[in-house]
């Protein structure tokens, strides 16, 4: 999927409803501003720019749930316009970056993906770079906030139905599920994540085997599967010392060099079909650093690298015997 010349159709989406901290609205204009057009460009990739979508003036009504989810009429009508964006994107043979935007996103964003995959016979796999794990539902979330329920509504857990309502979209298996980079998880939220076998690659994890090892075992999977992998790159993945600009900062995260290792070998596998930024809030940012760093990052993704290698790396790995 990660073909140099395969055209990329960026679309921002401006949503802030999500989170518990206003913000994240500004998140694809810094991403604009820190080059990530043009950067993209430069490396040779062809962009179909959508440009920032707006929210339509009608909210669709969504019947109340069981327990707090702020802003569901909102999330919902963002849903369900990404939805079709990438969904439409797909289709058209174009691999979707979409700029956050708060995590709510993903609802929207995966739900189109994963309704070309199913449509085309392909198995989707997600990797969920995060310091949270995403999987509250209105019935188990502390804070109400939608931002922390996408990875539940993806995995189709109750009480989220409505923000799609009738309108068609995929799910995942949960199974295919990867957290990575995990160091908060709420109570109820914890006990779901285990009674549903969901991956969690928590940062223990990554200090004691380091990325390389764990990224090659999700590699391979897919690769196995014939599968396409999403990648959801929540900017809390990253310690906040690199990356101040985000809503919800968990000391304990990716370093530098861990965050970019994951991005050359998710190039390097070449299965990966789409991307998300999100939880970028340039307004709790330190001069761009967090803005300029996810641009650098989304560049190593599409193959820039420090010095050419004769192989790619998993197979320099395997030859390495590591
Ligand atoms: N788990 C908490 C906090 C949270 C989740 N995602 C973010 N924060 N960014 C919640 O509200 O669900
Ligand atoms: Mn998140
Ligand atoms: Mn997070």
């Amino acid at each position: 999927e990660n073909d140099p010349k395969q055209k990329l159709m960026i679309v921002g989406a401006p949503i802030e409803e999500g989170a518990g901290r206003l913000g994240a609205l500004m998140g694809p204009a810094a991403l604009r501003t820190a080059g990530l057009i043009r950067t993209l460009e430069e490396m040779g990739h062809p962009v179909d720019d959508h440009g920032d979508l707006r929210l339509p003036q009608t909210l669709p009504a969504v019947a109340p749930v069981a327990g707090l989810a702020h802003h569901i009429e909102k999330i919902a009508a963002w849903s369900r316009m990404l939805c079709v964006e990438t969904y439409e994107a797909m289709k058209d043979g174009s691999f979707p970056v979409i700029l956050g935007g708060d995590h709510s996103l993903s609802m929207g964003s995966v739900g189109g993906i994963a309704r070309y995959c199913q449509e085309n016979n392909r198995e989707l796999f997600v990797l969920w770079l995060d310091a949270h794990s995403d999987f509250n539902t209105p019935a188990t979330s502390p804070s109400g906030n939608m931002h922390g329920m996408s990875a539940a509504l993806l995995c189709n857990e109750p009480g989220l139905e409505g923000v799609f309502g009738d309108e068609p979209h995929g799910l995942i298996k949960p199974e295919n599920l990867h957290l990575f980079g995990i160091r908060s998880i709420d109570t109820v939220e914890r006990k779901l994540l285990r009674e549903r076998g969901i991956d969690v690659i928590d940062m223990r994890q990554i200090d004691e085997f380091g990325v390389a090892k764990l990224m090659r075992r999700i590699i391979e999977r897919v690769q196995k599967a014939n599968g396409i992998l999403h990648v959801s790159f929540d900017v809390d993945f990253i310690d906040p010392s690199l990356a101040p600009g985000v809503g919800t900062t968990v000391p304990g995260g990716a370093t530098y060099r861990e965050a970019h290792l994951v991005m050359e070998m998710l190039h390097d596998s070449g299965v990966v079909g789409s991307l998300d930024i999100v939880e970028l809030n340039p307004f709790l940012d330190d001069r761009g650093k967090s803005a300029m760093l996810l641009v650098d990052l989304v560049a190593s993704l599409f193959g820039r690298q420090i010095y050419e290698r004769p192989a790619v790396s998993d197979q320099s790995a395997t030859a390495l015997n590591t």
